[in-house]
């Protein structure tokens, strides 16, 4: 049994109730939901969402990822007292998530305001097979005298999108006196959700059930003799009309029933073995081992890879991986380029297959991407900033309103953050070069790659001799409508580049199109670095006055600045809120000598506040791969505590999809330094002052490899004989079974 690291919240404190709710959240990639105590709290905001299921709940909101009706909550009343840990006294606490089976365990001890004490025992897990099934348990004992518990649990309809109201409760009906079952559609008519559930009790115990108000409730009733425990089970079913086994009503109602009362049979204990068994597949094929002097560090790298598995569906290619994740209602459940260039790299080199249907999504999503184009006056296809389920453009017209002023701000990312354009093109080369699948090429990649390619053709101008692109957003935000973002430009090099070349390997040679993409590739603008070797992030931003950001970098993460100074202030001074040009060294390091990443990161670390949540590790795994690795280690660890520091508020609407997911890259890409995007499976091995071990798989083209890196020697091993060619430190070394290279850290 492999023994990942458990995630303990102690001790219990109001405060972090919603940190620790997406912190703790369950999940498999179809359903998340969010780590919260059964009993409720005032603040608490719980969370069920299945991917894929989005909706819009006026014409005035933006289309939302729905949070679902409850099915954790209970209602818990001991000799008639409700158990509430802000009242009585908390005796013991303890609540701690599983990532070995992906169970939320939670063992405590109140003592009730009569001076009663009783034992709490609550676990739940979302199984990984079958993929609607969720699982809850609790037990009681009353430890001071008999007593009576009463249970009030089901489906709770009140349940809103932060108030938004997705969903008209169209049937509810207690089956056999036994089981509970509530179909709702969305008020557009367009989705359903069916979510059936049933509770086994105890013999003795008496049961009644109450429809009202969008609440389908079974109360059990039941004595507690002293010091024997007593337990419920409760098994939930969590249909949508997204599933492929999807019926109309009649047939669909049955079929939830039979299915749920099939594991329910098995009870919580066979379930949750089943669960052990599957999450210790996932942990056995993907997992990094890190030997440290900072236990953190592996805790950070088994969080990382839990919640991966909570985020990534590789059930179903209509939807990807929201902001969040599953974990919360932050960024309304949508989908940005976090997905191509943080979480797919970790899919790819891992379950490639997953990697593939994210492309997919993509590609099922080319047709509306094109019509964006169209729209905006541009060829080719123009993917939308925020995605969800339709593939229209989401992003909200508005941020957030300022109370200051009154005044909204136009959230300009549809317009002018093209980026994600060129994006997807280098995920879809990734996945190539990862997998050689001709088949998805010849399918889905060639379009893809041949449609981002025509965008940029069409959206480059020409200023005398050179092509320009102009009035676009970087990755770095607070620097809006800038011509030729270094970042942009290379990226969008890059993309036309990878398009010839693979039309022209594929055959579907194109000859107006090569034309043209030659005549880009030859006048297409890319900035060159400087004397001091740094590259200017646009045009303007050299001649900026650069500003003491001490007290904003010290609030990281807050926006603190934009408190202070109007957007249209900020973006005329060297400010960056994330990873820009410094995000083109971490994409395309082949491209610029060592030097150049040093002097880049040494350049525009100090500009930046890191305010976005996927700066910091870009940061880190350049200043690994410039071989600072004091540095780098730095970074890492700051980035790290993005969602597991100890900021009571930094995640209550969702952990950070893409900061969890650069846990991983920051080992695998920054410390072992691995890169595929050229074609060969890269190594700059740079293990950080403090780690004497670091092993992970890769899934290589049809291989499996185990990559280990220790500070005097680098160790490949695979399972097949198939020779491979891989490069360390630039040197070519063709192996079959494994490899042994002494002394190979890169001391640059
Ligand atoms: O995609 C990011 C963007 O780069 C910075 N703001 C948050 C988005 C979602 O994570």
């Amino acid at each position: 049994m492999i023994q990942t690291q458990i995630l303990h919240e102690a001790p219990f404190s109001p405060h972090r109730l919603n940190k620790y709710a997406s912190l703790h959240a369950c999940g498999n990639g179809r359903i998340g939901i969010r780590g919260c105590h059964e009993e409720a709290y005032t603040d608490q905001q719980r969370g069920m969402f299945v991917a894929g299921f989005y909706h819009r709940a006026n014409a005035t909101e933006v289309t939302e990822l729905v949070n679902l009706p409850d099915i954790t909550g209970m209602r818990i009343e001991l000799d008639g007292e409700s158990l509430s840990l802000l009242s009585g006294t908390l005796v013991s606490y303890q609540r701690e998530l599983r990532t070995m089976n992906g169970e939320l365990y939670r063992e405590l001890v109140w003592q009730s305001p009569a001076g009663q004490r009783f034992r709490i025992e609550t676990r739940r897990f979302v199984a990984l097979s079958p993929l609607a099934l969720v699982a809850c348990r609790l037990t009681v004992t009353a430890l001071d005298a008999a007593a009576h518990l009463g249970v009030s649990t089901g489906i709770d309809a009140t349940q809103t999108n932060s108030g938004r109201q997705h969903l008209n409760e169209r049937s509810v009906r207690v089956f056999d006196q036994n089981v509970l079952q509530g179909g709702y559609d969305t008020t557009d008519g367009q989705q359903q959700a069916m979510i059936t559930s049933q509770c086994r009790i105890p013999s003795g115990a008496s049961s009644s059930f109450s429809a009202k108000n969008r609440r389908l409730l079974q109360h059990i009733s039941l004595p507690l003799p002293a010091g024997e425990a007593v337990t419920l089970e409760k098994f939930s079913w969590i249909a949508t009309s997204l599933d492929a086994d999807f019926l109309p009503e009649s047939d669909w109602s049955s079929r939830c029933l039979a299915s749920l009362s099939a594991c329910a049979q098995q009870g919580y204990g066979h379930l949750l073995m089943e669960n052990t068994r599957h999450w210790q597949h996932y942990w056995q094929d993907s997992r990094v081992c890190v030997t440290s002097d900072h236990p953190q560090d592996q805790r950070a790298l088994d969080f990382a890879l839990y919640h991966l598995k909570l985020m990534i569906p590789a059930h179903d290619a209509r939807a990807s991986v929201a902001a969040k994740g599953l974990t919360g209602e932050g960024y309304k459940g949508h989908v940005f380029w976090d997905t191509e260039i943080f979480i797919l790299p970790f899919a790819l080199l891992n379950a490639p297959e997953q990697a593939r249907k994210l492309l997919e999504y993509r590609y099922l999503n080319l047709t509306q991407a094109q019509e964006k184009a169209r729209r905006s006056g541009y060829q080719g296809a123009l993917f939308p900033w925020e995605c969800a389920f339709s593939g229209e453009e989401e992003t909200p017209e508005f941020a957030a309103i300022n109370i200051r002023t009154g005044q909204r701000q136009r959230v300009a990312s549809a317009m002018a953050e093209h980026h994600l354009v060129a994006d997807i093109a280098y995920a879809t080369v990734g996945y190539f070069q990862a997998t050689h699948d001709r088949e998805f090429m010849q399918q889905m990649g060639l379009a893809l790659l041949k449609e981002t390619a025509l965008f940029w053709m069409s959206r480059a101008q020409r200023r005398g001799d050179r092509l320009d692109i102009l009035n676009v957003i970087g990755p770095d935000e607070y620097t809006e409508h800038v011509d030729n973002n270094a970042f942009t430009n290379y990226m969008a090099h890059d993309n036309v580049q990878a398009a010839c070349r693979y039309l022209r390997e594929c055959d579907q040679q194109d000859a107006a199109f090569l034309a043209q993409a030659e005549d880009f590739l030859a006048h297409l603008y890319l900035p060159q670095p400087d004397e001091q070797g740094v590259i200017a992030q646009d045009d303007t931003f050299f001649s900026k006055p650069q500003c003491d950001l001490t007290a904003y970098k010290s609030q990281q993460g807050t926006q603190a600045i934009l408190l202070d100074y109007s957007r249209a202030e900020i973006n005329e001074m060297q400010v960056l809120k994330q990873a820009d040009v410094v995000m083109l060294m971490h994409l395309l390091p082949e491209k610029f000598t060592s030097g150049c990443l040093s002097a880049n990161l040494a350049f525009y670390e100090p500009r930046t506040i890191h305010d976005s949540s996927l700066s910091k590790s870009v940061h880190g795994i350049v200043a690994a791969r410039s071989g600072q690795t004091a540095q780098a280690l730095q970074f890492y660890r700051e980035a790290c505590r993005i969602d597991l520091g100890e900021e009571p508020h930094s995640s209550d609407d969702g952990i950070h999809a893409a900061a969890t997911a650069a846990i991983w890259l920051g080992a695998v890409t920054g410390f072992a330094g691995l890169t595929y995007q050229s074609g060969e499976l890269h190594f700059r091995p740079s293990l950080p002052p403090g780690w004497s071990r670091l092993q992970f798989p890769v899934r290589w083209r049809g291989a499996c490899l185990t990559v280990c890196l220790e500070p005097q020697q680098f160790i490949l091993s695979k399972t097949d004989a198939q020779p491979l060619t891989v490069r360390i430190n630039g040197t070519a070394h063709t192996f079959t079974e494994s490899l042994v290279l002494k002394g190979t850290h890169d001391e640059n």
